[in-house]
């Protein structure tokens, strides 16, 4: 596999949420000039274009809350097919679409890794941890969800298959969480997941926890996917999500998570989710994401010029 080689697959799903929109964020991260971002790092970029899974069936769910069902098992089998086969021919970037698309996403990239006789760590930068299943979700949002699936949680079947290579609980570390709902909070603790809340943001800096994450990875051989919710940072920079929570990450701490994602040289797969183009203003949010992409894939937007005194 060639980390030089950006994948850019368009995932313009909407099906996780009832709040439309999502559907335009692939064509807001090309619009805010994410290939030629990569590209000028020295980069290969390939673009994709978007998945569009076939239409089918309607699948009911005793869970009356659930939307879209039938959506959901077929975007997260065409995606978990096609981040299958990029994870082979380089790094992709999953450009969301709502965040339902990471059960795709990360069961594809798993398999990739097992079958190069790696596992896969998660890094999950979001103010939810998305790990409800069909039956406890409440919301019936299956944005909700992709996290449970991808670690093979009970409950999916028979509407989805298993994931090949279902992700270890102890690989997935979750940054910036501060909307838990209480089935949520259960299962993070019975599953144990490592989870920085803002609070330990706050009080210990995200560099800190971050590094500690990393160094787990690192000695594990592992291959890392991060998952980057727009609303892992604040709503203050980035309004364009349609489930803000105040107190987020801010510009600072976003980047240094980016840069030291890049210089850590784990980084094989990306998610960039929840960006919702018709809430934005003006692109800012489209734009801070593609900021914060090009410098996961290695630009220095902070860096000071190296100065002589
Ligand atoms: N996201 N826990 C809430 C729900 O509806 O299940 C919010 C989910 C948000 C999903 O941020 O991608
Ligand atoms: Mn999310
Ligand atoms: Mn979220
Ligand atoms: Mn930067």
């Amino acid at each position: 596999m060639d980390m030089n080689r950006c994948i850019l697959i368009g995932v313009p799903v909407q099906d996780g949420t009832r709040r439309l929109g999502c559907d335009m964020g692939p064509s807001a991260y090309r619009a805010a000039g994410l290939s030629a971002a990569l590209t000028s790092l020295g980069l290969a970029v390939e673009d994709r274009g978007n998945l569009a899974p076939p239409v089918g069936p309607a699948i009911a769910h005793p869970n009356p809350s659930i939307a879209n069902l039938a959506e959901f098992a077929r975007w997260t089998s065409a995606l978990a097919e096609a981040a299958y086969e990029a994870g082979r021919d380089g790094l992709p970037i999953f450009l969301g679409g709502d965040h339902s698309l990471s059960a795709g996403s990360i069961s594809g990239m798993s398999r990739r890794a097992a079958e190069e006789g790696r596992e896969l760590h998660v890094l999950w930068l979001d103010a939810h941890p998305d790990l409800h299943t069909l039956e406890t979700t409440t919301s019936g949002n299956l944005h909700g969800v992709p996290m449970a699936y991808a670690l093979g949680l009970p409950g999916f079947g028979p509407y989805l298959p298993p994931p090949v290579a279902p992700v270890k609980p102890q690989n997935v570390c979750m940054i910036g969480l501060r909307s838990v709902d209480p089935a949520e909070r259960q299962t993070i603790r019975e599953a144990g997941i490592t989870v920085h809340d803002m609070r330990a943001i706050d009080e210990f800096g995200i560099g800190i926890l971050l590094r500690a994450f990393l160094e787990r990875v690192a000695a594990a051989g592992g291959w890392l996917h991060v998952s980057l919710d727009v609303d892992f940072l604040d709503p203050g920079i980035a309004p364009g999500v349609g489930t803000t929570v105040p107190g987020g990450a801010t510009f600072r701490e976003a980047h240094l998570a980016m840069e030291m994602l890049h210089d850590s040289g784990l980084v094989r797969s990306l998610d960039l989710v929840e960006l919702n183009p018709f809430l934005d203003e003006r692109g800012r949010t489209a734009i801070l994401m593609t900021d914060l992409a090009a410098s996961l894939m290695g630009r220095r937007v902070l860096d000071r010029p190296t100065r002589s005194f």
